[in-house]
């Protein structure tokens, strides 16, 4: 198959009159870390650009890159985030307690990474995970947690179905604007939950990409950003309803979005498609001034990190994100600003970021090389980064706000 092709129709709702507003040029993978010896090898890049479909209001890329490249092998694991860990085991264990009712109910999780939510509530009920990532499942065995490793369809569904019953939940965090075929997965976990299960996922929300959250949460994963407007279309041409929405601060704004077969709607639904609506996420100029705002921070930033530099001072990335490189690669913040990025990740150690190839290394280097500014690329985890880098802010340390306006604390 080729790396990625090139749709000319809308994956929502097939039509062709269909907008281009953004444009982030030919760009690597987000999360294709690069060894050193890989850093001389020519590396794929392919076309970021974002459509808006007039007659769905769906955004989204039409350029499509494998799912197998993409997904087979991951470098990113929930647990190297103590946030977004402690935001899951609490979302597991919220929804246990709300719709498990006995230890042989099933929970399955579809893209459940390294199993951090599932390990969570394995004792009171079946789990299940599903994953792509050959890698991040077996992390994900060493748990306790069953893990498939594959990409979830209505076969897959079927499978599950066959072999392990019907589904109380089925959860999909960070997934649903990951996958080119959502009718699909709707489709699969109609099927999964039966008559009296839930699906429950969490997805970046547009009305924070566009307002307080930053266009590097554009990446080739992210095929989707996503509205509950069209969510809750796509989810009734399959027979479920949205019954619930809620807004949690993970990744800035993500939707959690419950579904089923015949839940009662509550008006959590219709107050946030009022929210939509006035926020103009059902128009195009809505997204072409979200893209100029893009291009005057770009000045802002570089003019930003240049002045430090002129002054001698040393500035490192912290954190190496997925979105960290859409922002580096878009505007060519290189090795000549950013002296090396931390990260968590053991697996991002010893690797240099994708395009523009800066070393990431271990949070310990902090400590040996007291760096005078932090551009803060995992700058939604602000709080509690800030709160865990106290003392070097105290000996001086200053950390740089990178979207959607640049600033420095
Ligand atoms: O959809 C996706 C989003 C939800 O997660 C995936 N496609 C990939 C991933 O995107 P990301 O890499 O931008 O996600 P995070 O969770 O914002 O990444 C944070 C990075 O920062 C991780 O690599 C861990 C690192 N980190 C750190 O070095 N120190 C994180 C924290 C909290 C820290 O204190």
């Amino acid at each position: 198959m080729e790396k990625y092709y090139h749709r000319t129709a809308c994956s929502i709702c097939g039509s062709r009159n269909l907008s281009l507003v953004l444009d982030l040029g030919q760009m690597p993978l987000a999360n294709a870390f690069l060894k050193k010896e890989e850093l001389f090898l020519p590396e794929d890049k392919f076309p970021l650009c974002v459509y808006f479909c007039r007659d769905c209001s769906s955004l989204q890329l039409l350029d499509i890159v494998d799912p197998e490249i993409l997904f087979k092998y991951y470098d990113y694991l929930t647990s190297a985030s103590k946030p977004l860990a402690e935001h899951f085991v609490w979302m597991g264990k919220e929804l246990a307690e709300e719709f498990v009712s006995s230890q042989k109910d099933l929970v399955v999780e579809i893209g459940g990474n390294d199993g951090v939510l599932l390990e969570a509530i394995k004792e009171k009920c079946r789990v299940l995970n599903i994953d792509p990532a050959e890698n991040v499942a077996e992390i994900s065995r060493r748990k306790g947690i069953e893990t498939i490793s594959c990409f979830f369809s209505e076969g897959a569904a079927e499978k599950i179905l066959s072999e392990h019953g019907n589904a109380k939940v089925v959860v999909a965090n960070n997934v649903m604007a990951h996958i080119e075929n959502l009718k699909g997965i709707f489709s699969g976990v109609k099927k999964l939950i039966g008559e009296d299960g839930v699906f429950v996922f969490e997805v970046h929300w547009v009305g924070n990409l566009i307002g307080e959250g930053g266009f590097d949460q554009i990446y080739h994963e992210h095929i989707f950003y996503h509205s509950l407007t069209v969510l809750k279309h796509l989810a009734e041409s399959i027979g479920l309803k949205i019954f619930d929405i809620k807004i949690v601060p993970i990744h800035g704004q993500s939707m959690r979005v419950f579904a089923a077969k015949n839940f009662e709607i509550r008006s959590s639904v219709d107050e946030f498609l009022a929210k939509e609506k006035n926020l103009g996420l059902d128009k195009e100029e809505t997204f072409l001034a979200f893209a100029q705002k893009i291009s005057d921070n770009k000045k802002r930033l570089i003019d930003m990190l240049g002045q430090i530099k002129e002054e001698g001072k040393m500035i490192v990335g912290y954190g190496a994100p997925a979105k960290g490189n859409t922002l580096l690669n878009y505007f060519q913040i290189g090795h000549g600003l950013l002296d090396f990025l931390t990260d968590t990740t053991p697996l991002k150690q010893g690797l240099y970021s994708p395009g523009m190839h800066i070393p990431v290394v271990s949070p310990d280097k902090i400590d040996e090389k007291r760096p005078d500014y932090f551009l803060l690329l995992a700058w939604n985890y602000a709080d509690a980064i800030l709160a865990k880098e106290q003392k070097m802010i105290e000996k001086g340390s200053k950390f740089i706000i990178p979207v959607p306006e640049a600033k420095i604390l």
